[in-house]
């Protein structure tokens, strides 16, 4: 029997209403002694209206008590929900029940015992807590689909397609002297590529469910005086940093949050790079250059104003075109009249009149997302796991085709393809050893 644990499970801090939630066999013994009507009568899934009280009768406060019975609740054991006043009497309200022979919850506690119960396999787990999370509407979007099962789905049908072979390479292994009974080696081998290209498709998706998932750090660099500052204004619709013809105004780096399509950015503004003796700018310089290092996708700001100088040369060596986007500003004053052919991301703006804007906000979507606009049922893997996971599989897989093509033995081919099985199986968590879990598990938070 396991314990029954107790949390608050809406976020610290005052609110209107708080929601706690008991799990385990003695939840309804539990909520009985401190609720004031009898649950045991309550039928399950209905809302009662009763108040919280001490063992000697002191009345802690009006709620209403939910019970959700076994096995037709999130954890899959008896859950009782106590909707209380939010605040420091949620706190009292849970005292009560933890005196009343309740165990605090660990984080991630409840959803552990939704996974231990078979309510949901090891990755609808993590999404869960992946959309607690989210912090723009592509991450939400992505751990809903893997909550509703379809990244399970999709390793489930590697594994169907990939049962057959196991089993001949099995049975090999078992009975040598019978000799490899594919219909068609070349067939076997032709379908075996087929799987590990679906397979490396998805592990593609990884470069963008990492960025979804984890905001995305743009950063706004150039010479003093191009245009960085109204740029950044331009982008937010909003007047946020300081705008003024005296090269050297921006100081210190500026941060604000940013929404492009359904992708949420954090914007930085910086100083502009050049040398320069005075001891405020020179302090922005630096913590320009550390915004640079941070960024997932940096804006290049020039002026087609004027011929590029020697500084803004040098600091294109230094960019990563893959990473860069080149941003000739001022069009209004003059028009482009030289590109750089290495880096392919280019694109004239005007910060003044606007022009130019919306192919920008294209252009930073395009540069972001390596799989091209994201398609609303889309899967993504979005954690680190289940790529490294994934990864090893095809690797496995991958050994097991070149083991195929050149006839090794029996034993080293079953072998793969059990490695290439139980990193897959690793993903939904059929095959995970107790560290992983907890590994897991403690990221979570308490009452979840
Ligand atoms: N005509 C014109 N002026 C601009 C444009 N962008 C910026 N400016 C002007 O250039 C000067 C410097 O702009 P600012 O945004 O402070 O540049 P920063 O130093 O790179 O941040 C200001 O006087 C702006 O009004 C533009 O697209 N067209
Ligand atoms: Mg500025």
């Amino acid at each position: 029997m396991t314990k029954t644990i107790c949390a608050i499970a809406t976020p610290p801090g005052q609110g209107g209403i708080a929601v706690i939630r008991i799990s385990g066999s003695d939840s309804l013994k539990i909520a009985d002694t401190v609720f004031s009507k009898n649950v045991y009568a309550f039928k399950t899934h209905t809302a009662h209206y009763g108040h919280i009280q001490n063992p000697d009768g002191e009345l802690i406060d009006h709620v209403l008590l939910l019970p959700m019975l076994a096995p037709k609740s999130y954890t899959g054991e008896d859950v009782i929900e106590i909707h209380c006043h939010g605040g420091l009497m949620a706190q009292k309200v849970l005292k009560t029940i933890l005196n009343a022979g309740a165990h605090p919850a660990g984080p991630g506690e409840f959803t552990f015992r939704a996974y231990i119960n078979g309510k949901m396999d090891l990755c609808q787990a993590e999404a869960v807590q992946a959309l607690i999370g989210a912090k723009n509407t592509a991450a939400l979007q992505a751990a809903n689909t893997q909550l509703e099962g379809a990244l399970s789905q999709k390793i489930q049908a590697f594994q169907a397609q990939l049962a057959d072979t196991a089993a001949i390479l099995e049975a090999w292994v078992d009975f040598p002297e019978e000799g490899l009974e594919f219909a068609s080696l070349e067939e076997t081998i032709r379908h075996l590529e087929e799987t590990k290209q679906q397979m490396e498709k998805l592990e593609c998706t990884f470069a963008d469910g990492k960025i979804i998932s984890e905001g995305i750090n743009l950063c706004l660099i150039g010479a003093p005086n191009v245009g960085k500052s109204s740029l950044m204004n331009l982008l937010l619709g909003h007047e946020r940093a300081i705008v003024t013809h005296l090269p050297g105004t921006t100081r210190d780096t500026l941060e604000d949050d940013l929404q492009i399509g359904n992708l949420h950015f954090r914007i930085t503004d910086t100083a502009g790079i050049r040398k320069t003796d005075e001891i405020i700018e020179k302090q922005g310089i630096i913590r320009s250059q550390k915004s640079l290092s941070l960024a997932d996708l940096i804006l290049l700001v020039l002026d087609t104003t004027r011929e590029l100088t020697d500084e803004e040369r040098q600091l294109l060596k230094t960019l990563d075109p893959q990473k860069t986007i080149l941003m000739w500003n001022k069009i209004d004053i003059a028009p482009v009249t030289s590109t750089l052919d290495t880096f392919s991301y280019q694109t004239q703006i005007s910060a003044k009149t606007g022009q130019g804007l919306d192919n920008l906000k294209s252009l930073i979507e395009k540069a972001v997302l390596k799989t091209g606009e994201l398609s609303k049922d889309q899967v993504l893997l979005t954690e680190e796991r289940h790529y490294q996971a994934l990864k090893r599989s095809i690797q496995a897989l991958s050994d097991l085709i070149s083991g195929l093509n050149s006839n090794i033995s029996a034993e080293f081919l079953s072998s793969d393809m059990r490695a290439c099985l139980l990193e897959l199986s690793s993903i939904c968590g059929t095959d995970v050893t107790e560290d992983i879990l907890t590994a897991i598990f403690s990221k979570f938070c308490v009452g979840k």
